[in-house]
């Protein structure tokens, strides 16, 4: 092993705050599988102390990254995807379903005319680097009650129109992170409509994750009891790679 390749192991079994990066990590030799398993247990304390509803940190106009690094997709190759781009997105609708009691199709204008929220926040990408943006979305809370969840849904996956290597980006939450109030399906980043390498239309902010738990180009969202069923089972693109599912920072 070289150096960088073993520092990069070690970062990875440190912690998810500061880990390898969005491509498969090597295998951790045993003494970092040990340091992993404690920074699992004082993660578990953390969360326990500081609680699930908790608020990420929020900042001001001045500390906005002057570039926001573009990470994973930047310019989807997907031929749905870029029919939308090429309309500007007016035939695009956000499809809402599953275990709810009412589907949904929302437009643009449907989705702007929901609660919104509007916030400064840190995107934290497991390969180490931060930037620091301002969001404003529609509360996923005020999507999910207009489609009345049913009492079996356990978990939200959002389904994006990008294919990563050999298959379509995906991700999942439960309901704590899906409630969240700074959970929001954005659709402006620092005043203007998010861009295609950022993920336009529509993409999602669940401050309280990860980088890659934030999933850009949503076309759907399904209510689901488990997340066997869905893509290789583990919960999300890079989850089904190995990466953990919980994702809280
Ligand atoms: N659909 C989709 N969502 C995605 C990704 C992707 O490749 N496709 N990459 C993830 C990763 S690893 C990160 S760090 C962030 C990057 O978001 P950004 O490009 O806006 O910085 O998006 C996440 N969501
Ligand atoms: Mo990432």
């Amino acid at each position: 092993m070289n150096r960088r390749t073993w520092l990069r192991g070690l970062l990875a079994g440190v912690g998810a705050t500061i880990a390898a990066g969005c491509e498969k990590v090597a295998t951790a030799p045993p003494a970092l599988k040990m340091l992993k398993v404690a920074e699992k247990w004082s993660q578990g304390a953390q969360r326990a102390i500081i609680g699930r509803h908790a608020l990420a940190p929020e900042f001001t106009e001045a500390d906005i990254s002057r570039t926001f690094k573009a990470n994973g997709t930047r310019r989807p190759v997907d031929e749905e995807y870029n029919s939308h781009l090429n309309t500007g997105f007016s035939g695009w609708k956000l499809v809402v379903d599953g275990l709810v009691e009412t589907p949904l199709a929302l437009t643009l204008a449907e989705l702007r005319a929901l609660p919104s929220r509007t916030q400064i926040t840190r995107h934290d990408c497991v390969e180490g680097w931060s930037c620091i943006g301002k969001w404003k979305g529609a509360r996923l809370s005020a999507l999910l009650d207009q489609a009345k969840l049913k009492p079996e849904a356990k978990f939200i996956v959002f389904h994006c129109m990008d294919t990563l290597g050999a298959s379509k980006y995906y991700e999942s939450i439960d309901l704590t992170d899906a409630r969240h109030e700074q959970t929001i399906l954005a659709y402006d980043m620092n005043g203007a409509p998010v861009s295609v390498e950022h993920g336009a239309p529509l993409r999602l902010r669940v401050e309280r994750q990860l980088g890659y738990k934030q999933a850009k180009y949503i076309g759907r969202i399904e209510a689901v009891a488990s997340l066997k069923g869905i893509g290789g089972g583990s919960g999300g693109f890079w989850e089904d790679f190995g990466y953990e599912w919980y994702a809280g920072i």
